[in-house]
């Protein structure tokens, strides 16, 4: 087919004609929705045009493909990114304009697909964007939520969930791909019969849920490959038919259906707690089994009925054990399905399957009850079971007599199934998301299984990917890099270090300060026109963005600005860099001191307005709704970038990278990622405070801690606090951060209170915020370390962390270049 082109001339032409085909209407007289819909169209034209030869090339290459499983992909919105990956944001932005079109406009349109709570589900989406950068062959698979994250209001100080239903107006850019739609069962009981001599299981009596896929498109910038994201969306196999009607018993049919549909009506907000709902089991195992079933479909179709070779054409990773039911699946497909023996099909498995874990907090590590698995998924029960035998037998012979281990490390413990377990014994690599991260998997999670299988583990550093964190969303930062060292830096970010001499150089100092005063005075227009909320662009944009936690401590930057306001009113002498505050967190719909955090932020926003002296140099914002498509608008703005976390507690945080990249300073504690950040930058281009990772987890351990004798020797603390409970705060009800207030001093479970170290970690919080107070004052020192920053932030470019996975743990070939 000749390949149409898309100049400016022929993108207008294109334009006018789906706006006449599609509405009937002239381009003058269409709503900015329908042009919106024109203009997606015309660019998934070009996609699909790249589609055509992306899968040719790969299936001639006969190529290794990786697919990346993961319950959250949080995408944000496509249409600029598509056009930037297609070398092409100027032919359509041209286009528009001399249509009388501003693509500012236009792209507000577009629906934000929120298929995610935070950090694991945008690092599975930045990780799309970085394969097809990098030419490497790759399938995303997820559920369709029909509704994605909560959209968040603030009504009376407080959080209010609304339904986020994303789909509406239809998503442009999916596509529904009929001819892999699968079946996925669900209950029913296991028969064993033998055939030949040999044993076979045939499940009966189970139930059938349709999985059906719809493709996204994911463009590599400047690259052959498109990859795309595969959408599994549940739908019944019964039908509303006349039959039904005629006996009455259409509404126990539709109920019928409704059922199978829950599967992919909604995303858990929940991003912390494990809780052993049965819907959740459905939607891990129905999204899981869907993909696998492709998989084995798409390789044999590919390279023959040989299954022994599958881990030499297949990689499957699995983002965190949501997807782990992957492991008793592929058992089940090869031993049931493919006739192959338990040793055969066990061998395939562990080459096949690698793991990326994302949180040491044990509340939050997977189990199921082993009723509910065995009910749900019978068979694979079965294997699970087996697994199990066979894992505590080899550690029996490791670590003999030694039963407490070896019940912590098996699969099946207590009547539970533990899925990080699972995933470490059967996958051939575990890895953790930042250095840090990496070495507390070895010396605490999974220790023992270190002592075993050290060969396993391995730590990759998080990313980002800069197209979307950089040139999309600052692309007047990205004129003046590109202006100052050449354009070579976006196809190796690492290279954004040549722009390193130029902190020294005072006029490109301002002009550098320039431009973020202009994305200060975007993010100003944005909280005016969505909010109604007034920000000054002279005043420094402090910001912490991400979801809320209290290992996040969102509650020490809140306490912190009490004890900032309370020096103002205290003494008329104190003066401060005016400096506004910027919160932008979702908290679980049933976490409750979550939302009393959210709730006491918007008190203190109440307070400090009310202040004639104190609003002249503090504000308190809190932004409504965070999500990528406001990301993209606050972190260029941001000057401040607050990441607080208790030591140990953040695997890696994503965010603080985002930060970083567009020449926010880092206030943060030595966790996570940020380790990594201040060896970049160098101690003295960023700020870090309080206890070391190790100290915790001793203070931890010894439960040597105890938060009242800092309340008691802090007065500052201990006003600021009062403040919370004495109507200071909440003026009309006084009571409404008693849990809060009393958390920070009595603990859960009998431990002595403040299990976050808020206030141990006070002071030094406090001192951090003092020195960066007094560096922000001089205006060449602040730039000069804001240029530090964006200059060394290319190594957490997600290009660098991808090229790790696929050097240690993937080995793809990256399709051929030079067939755009
Ligand atoms: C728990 C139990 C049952 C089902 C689901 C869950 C669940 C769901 C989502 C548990 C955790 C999550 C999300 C975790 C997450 O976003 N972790 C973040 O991952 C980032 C990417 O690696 C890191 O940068 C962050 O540090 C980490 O918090």
């Amino acid at each position: 087919m000749p390949a149409t082109k898309f100049d400016k001339e022929s993108i207008k032409e294109t334009i006018i004609g789906k706006v006449q085909r599609y509405n009937g209407l002239p381009i003058e007289e269409a709503s900015k929705a329908q042009i919106y819909r024109a203009l997606a169209s015309t660019v998934r034209d070009q996609i699909m045009q790249k589609v055509v030869t992306s899968r040719e090339t790969r299936k001639k290459a006969k190529s290794k493909r990786l697919y990346y499983l993961s319950i959250e992909y949080l995408m944000g919105r496509s249409m600029y990114c598509n056009m930037l990956n297609l070398l092409s944001t100027r032919e359509y932005t041209e286009a528009l304009q001399e249509l009388g079109i501003d693509i500012r406009d236009v792209l507000k349109e577009e629906p934000e697909p929120g298929l995610g709570n935070g950090g694991l589900g945008r690092l599975a989406a930045c990780f799309l964007d970085s394969l097809s950068s990098l030419d490497l062959p790759a399938m995303g698979c997820t559920i369709r939520y029909e509704y994605g994250l909560f959209r968040q209001k603030i009504v009376d100080g407080q959080q209010v969930e609304l339904p986020d239903s994303w789909l509406d107006n239809g998503n442009m850019w999916e596509t529904a791909v009929m001819e892999d739609a699968c079946e996925v069962h669900f209950g029913g009981h296991v028969e064993e019969t033998e055939v030949n001599g040999s044993k076979r299981y045939f499940t009966r009596d189970y139930y059938t849920v349709e999985a059906v896929p719809y493709d996204m498109p994911v463009v590599g910038y400047d690259a052959v490959t498109v990859n795309p994201l595969r959408m599994w969306s549940a739908r019944s196999p019964k039908k509303l038919d006349l039959g039904s009607f005629g006996e009455g018993r259409y509404v126990q049919a539709s109920e019928e259906i409704e059922l199978a549909e829950a599967i992919s009506k909604v995303l858990y907000p929940e991003d912390r707690h494990y809780e052993g709902k049965m819907l959740r089991l459905k939607q891990h195992y129905f999204f899981t089994s869907a993909s696998l079933q492709y998989i084995l479909k798409n390789y044999k179709q590919e390279f023959g009925n040989d299954m022994s070779k599958l881990p030499d054409k297949v990689v499957i990773h699995i983002n965190d054990t949501h997807p782990g039911m992957a492991v008793p699946e592929l058992m089940r497909l090869l031993i049931d399905e493919e006739g192959l023996g338990w040793d055969e099909a066990s061998a395939i498995v562990q080459k096949t399957i690698a793991y990326t874990n994302h949180t040491i907090m044990a509340e939050a590590l997977e189990k199921w009850p082993v009723n509910m698995v065995q009910q749900l998924l019978p068979r694979c029960y079965q294997i699970i079971c087996e697994m199990n035998r066979r894992l505590c037998e080899r550690l029996w012979n490791y670590f003999p007599g030694d039963w407490d281990r070896i019940a912590r490390m098996a699969i099946v413990s207590y009547d539970n199934v533990h899925m990080a377990n699972m995933c470490v014994a059967m996958s051939y690599s575990v890895n953790g998301v930042s250095r840090l991260h990496g070495e507390i998997l070895k010396a605490d999670t999974f220790h023992d299984f270190n002592l075993v299988m050290p060969e396993k583990f391995c730590a990759i550093t998080n990313g980002i990917t800069h197209r979307r964190w950089l040139m999309n969303c600052n692309p007047e930062l990205t004129g003046l890099i590109s202006q100052t060292i050449g354009t070579d830096w976006i196809k190796d970010p690492e290279r954004l270090s040549e722009l390193r001499p130029y902190a020294d150089d005072a006029a490109f100092r301002d002009e550098f300060a320039k431009i973020k005063r202009h994305n200060k005075e975007r993010l100003a227009r944005m909280l005016k026109e969505r909010q109604n909320v007034d920000v000054d662009p002279s005043f420094m944009f402090d910001v912490q963005a991400k979801r809320l936690h209290e290992y996040k401590r969102q509650l020490l930057n809140a306490l912190h600005i009490l004890v900032l306001y309370n020096r103002i009113v205290n003494d008329e002498s104190f003066t401060m860099e005016p400096r506004v505050f910027i919160f932008g967190a979702k908290a679980s719909p049933g976490y409750y001191r979550a939302k009393q955090i959210i709730r006491m932020i918007c008190a203190l926003s109440k307070l400090i307005e009310k202040h004639p002296r104190a609003r002249t140099m503090l504000q308190v914002v809190f932004l409504e709704n965070y999500n990528v498509s406001s990301a993209e608008v606050l972190i260029p703005a941001a000057e401040v970038s607050e990441q607080l976390s208790t030591a140990s507690k953040e695997a890696s945080g994503t965010g603080n990278m985002k930060f970083m990249m567009n020449g926010a300073v880092t206030i943060g504690t030595m966790d996570g990622a940020n380790v990594e950040i201040s060896e970049q930058v160098g101690m003295e281009n960023i700020y870090i405070f309080g206890m070391r990772s190790d100290t915790v987890r001793d203070m931890y351990r010894e439960h040597t801690y105890n938060s009242m004798d800092i309340y008691e020797k802090n007065q500052e603390v201990r006003q600021a606090m009062t403040q919370m409970i004495d109507g200071t705060l909440m003026p009309e009800n006084p009571a409404a951060l008693q849990d809060l207030y009393h958390s920070l001093l009595l603990g859960d479970w009998g431990s002595m209170g403040d299990n976050y170290f808020v206030l141990k970690d006070f002071g030094s919080y406090s001192m951090a915020q003092r020195r960066l107070n007094a560096d922000y004052a001089n205006q060449a020192k602040w730039q000069k370390m804001a240029v530090i920053n964006t200059a060394m932030s290319g190594v957490f470019s997600s290009d660098r962390t991808i090229r790790e996975y696929n050097d240690r743990i993937w080995h793809l070939t990256p399709l051929s270049q030079g067939k755009k």
